[in-house]
């Protein structure tokens, strides 16, 4: 008699036979998620510590959000862009008063965000700087991860994400992370180039946040080579890294601020993932009227772009950013987090660093970046009731929800502190 398959191993193999295998996930199933927990279909219970990639800051199925998903879903959920609705217009002023910019173009996945950016910096490039048709380029940093269109891949480094995707998207320069002496003399060299494009921090890289000042002096190259500085916040935003934005610097605060000096304000800014608190896809370009005014009616947009169910949704979402601190939560709750990961790092062989901010951290393993030794820690942890993910080999996320208690925390850096100096 065959013995019994678990609701695990059933769920596992429908996704095996029926889905394309474009993912391989750690081997748990979940069915339930509240706040900073989630269970398996076996009941287990577990700490997530990926948030779904910095997707659900606000914790999973936070009641306010899903209060107003139910109400609007109830109610009015898309009208595509033919016609007006009486959700979007409120939300565009929210959002642009929320972040401080003039104009909001509303779109549904971050790459999707990204490709509007990259259309936007373009355009501009052409009819505001005088680009020759078809010349303009944009600046990108190695080892970038900003979603994965045939066009976003096409300036990714990563052999993976581009094999046997040809042809190719032109029109994109590569230099190193972090390094201002490469962007001043590419800005030099080229007198074609509309934007540079960067992540504030390098999330799928690592983790890998930058020199104190190299957005800011990043920045102020781009004001002065007159280049789009366009930040890609779509991970590092809502609050994630211990301010409201990543390129808000040391401020805490869960307001925008143009008044706060270590504010360094892009001229294009992307958002996505928590924008919606992970109820559905909601993404964001925000920018200035003099960049957003030259897209026109017909050039860009999406049938669900700016819909009143995900504006609705992202409305409370972002409510619930300011309301419930949580800027200043995981600023206080990172350097715990940091503090405890360097304790280990000086306890044990196999840990070689932590790095991050707010709560967008990681850990590096001390073992080559092909060994399976962090999936295998990442099994041991999901034994130990606590969900991670290892980016880049030896590298692994932690990225919990922001709404953790201080004693939740504890909790999870005493499973993270067992699991390893058992290991
Ligand atoms: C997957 C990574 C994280 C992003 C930045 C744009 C996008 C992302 C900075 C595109 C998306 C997600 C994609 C998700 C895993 C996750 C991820 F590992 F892929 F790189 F978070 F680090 N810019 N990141 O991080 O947004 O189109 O996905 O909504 O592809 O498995 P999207």
């Amino acid at each position: 008699m065959f013995d019994e398959i678990t609701a695990s191993e059933q769920a596992i193999a429908l996704e095996n036979e029926h889905g394309a295998h474009n993912y391989h996930p750690l081997p748990v199933v979940l069915t339930k998620g509240k706040g900073v927990f989630l269970w398996d279909v076996e009941g287990k219970k577990y700490y997530d510590f990926l948030s779904a990639y910095s997707a659900v800051n606000q914790g999973h199925c936070h009641p306010r959000i899903l209060k107003s998903l139910q109400d609007q879903a109830a109610t009015l959920t898309l009208t595509s862009r033919a016609f007006y609705n009486n959700v979007l217009g409120p939300y565009e002023k929210y959002l642009t008063d929320y972040f401080g910019f003039d104009k909001v173009l509303p779109m549904n996945t971050g790459v999707e965000a990204v490709e509007t950016a990259i259309k936007i910096a373009r355009k501009w490039g052409y009819e505001r700087k005088g680009i020759s048709e078809n010349e303009a380029k944009i600046v990108v940093a190695d080892n970038n991860f900003h979603g994965r269109t045939t066009t976003v891949i096409s300036f990714s480094s990563d052999d993976n994400a581009r094999k046997n995707f040809g042809p190719f998207t032109p029109g994109f320069i590569g230099i190193p992370y972090d390094d201002l002496q490469a962007l001043e003399s590419t800005l030099l060299e080229n007198p074609d180039i509309a934007a540079f494009l960067v992540e504030p921090i390098q999330g799928e890289a690592g983790v890998f946040t930058p020199a104190e000042d190299y957005l800011a002096k990043a920045a102020a190259l781009c004001q002065k080579h007159h280049v789009l500085f366009i930040a890609d916040e779509i991970q590092t935003g809502i609050a994630r890294t211990g301010s409201l934005l990543a390129v808000c610097g040391n401020c805490s605060c869960e307001n925008h601020c143009e008044k706060q000096e270590s504010y360094i304000r892009p001229d294009i800014l992307i958002l996505g993932k928590a924008l919606s608190g992970g109820f559905f896809p909601v993404s964001a370009v925000l920018a200035d009227n003099s960049v957003m005014e030259v897209i026109q009616p017909g050039q860009h947009g999406s049938t669900f772009g700016g819909n009143p169910l995900g504006a609705k949704v992202a409305m409370t979402a972002l409510e619930v950013i300011r309301e419930e601190r949580l800027a200043q939560n995981a600023r206080k709750l990172g350097h715990i987090f940091r503090k405890r990961m360097q304790a280990l790092v000086d306890r044990s062989p196999l840990v070689s660093a932590v790095r991050g901010k707010g709560l967008l951290n990681a850990i590096v393993i001390n073992s080559p970046s092909e060994s399976s030794t962090a999936w295998d820690i990442c099994l041991a942890l999901r034994d130990n009731g606590l969900l991670a993910k290892p980016t880049h080999g030896n590298i692994i996320r932690f990225a919990p929800p922001l709404v953790m208690t201080e004693e939740q925390l504890s909790d999870c850096c005493d499973i993270i502190e067992t699991t390893i100096l058992g290991f």
